[in-house]
């Protein structure tokens, strides 16, 4: 790598299908990124597991959540993608910092609290310190950009109080990491309640990249949206219809004005099929091309087994530099 180009890391949890949400929010901008920047982009499993898992599934999404960073537009040979549990570092620096975050700190998380309503009877330490291996994930590479969704952007402040209070004790040890999140996309919202966001554990309202094109129209044409008629960007008043200018406007890649232009004076029943539309045609080549990929099983392992490699070794070097700090004796 070069040492010269700043560095990205970023990573999205196998534990469901991955949605046109992930990827407005997260991926889009990767593919955007990796010309400029040296990247890691992650199937972060060990994430996935801090909710009850189906073993034989969680491991064909890691795989297929490969192809299809591909499939998006990902370069394997451009970029250090790779399986999270294959690189061990992830959770030994995971424990080191646990010693540094306080339990205040992780009881604030708006991620925890919904999760834990989500599965109440299942609240475990895991989804509780769950940001404290997102941190170590991120500080390892000593990122400085780490691109996600605007409901990420809790975790990554708290990343960077992390690497603070750890330089603050023992010198300059981790680069601080900012977030960056897209201007169009940033928290897209459930088609059928445009109040939550869409998420690949709350199926409904939610668009799938590999979902075929007549189910997309399917779910734009059902979308929610008020008894109105004016398709206008009003997120108090129309968070439907706001939300599907957004999710337009993220798929073609038009300003907010444009887009009110293209239908002003036109209903619903003519706005909604053209948002539909637009996503089709955004999803139609990742589908095709994650299928393609998918097939190809020795090509996604040895993709998967060069990153873990690489990632392993940038890894390591922050890794031994912790170890000695903290006052571990050297192997
Ligand atoms: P889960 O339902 O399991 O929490 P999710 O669908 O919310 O999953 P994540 O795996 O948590 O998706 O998120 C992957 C990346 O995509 C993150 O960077 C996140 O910020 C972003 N992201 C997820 N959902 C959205 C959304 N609706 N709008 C914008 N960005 C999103
Ligand atoms: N917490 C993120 C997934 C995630 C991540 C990361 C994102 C785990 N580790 C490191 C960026 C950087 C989520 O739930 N979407």
């Amino acid at each position: 790598m070069d040492e010269r180009k700043k560095r990205i890391f970023s990573g999205i949890q196998p534990s469901g299908e991955l949605t046109l949400g992930s990827y407005m929010g997260a991926i889009k901008n990767w593919v955007a990124l990796q010309e400029e920047y040296d990247c890691l982009y992650c199937i972060v499993d060990m994430h996935a597991i801090t909710v009850r898992q189906d073993p034989a599934l969680l491991r064909r999404r890691s795989v297929n959540q490969l192809a299809q960073y591909i499939a998006c537009g990902l370069d394997p040979e451009k970029n250090i993608m790779f399986i999270q549990s294959h690189v061990p570092q992830h959770a030994e620096l995971a424990w080191v910092l646990g010693c540094y975050t306080q339990f205040g700190e992780l009881s604030r998380m708006t991620q925890f609290k919904m999760k834990s309503q989500q599965h109440a009877d299942n609240i475990t330490a895991g989804l509780f310190t769950y940001p404290v291996l997102m941190a170590a994930d991120i500080l390892l590479y000593q990122a400085d950009l780490v691109p996600v969704g605007e409901d990420q952007r809790q975790h990554v402040e708290l990343t960077r109080d992390i690497a603070q209070r750890f330089n603050g004790v023992y010198s300059d040890t981790f680069t601080l990491p900012e977030a960056f999140i897209p201007k169009m996309g940033a928290r897209v919202m459930s088609l059928d309640d445009p109040s939550t966001k869409m998420s690949k554990s709350l199926p409904d309202g939610c668009v799938n990249l590999m979902d075929a094109p007549e189910v997309i129209m399917k779910k734009f044409k059902r979308a929610v949206t008020d008894c109105d008629t004016a398709v206008k960007f009003d997120k108090e008043n129309k968070p439907g219809i706001s939300n599907l200018l957004t999710i337009y406007c993220a798929a073609t890649g038009k300003t907010m004005d444009q887009a009110e232009q293209d239908f002003a004076g036109q209903g619903y029943g003519v706005f909604k099929p053209a948002v539909g539309e637009a996503v089709v045609e955004l999803l139609r080549p990742i589908r095709e091309e994650s299928e393609r990929i998918m097939a190809d099983k020795a090509y996604l392992e040895s993709v998967y087994r060069t990153g873990a490699e690489r990632a392993s070794y940038l890894a390591n070097k922050t890794l031994s530099k912790v170890y000695r700090k903290v006052g571990f004796v050297g192997r």
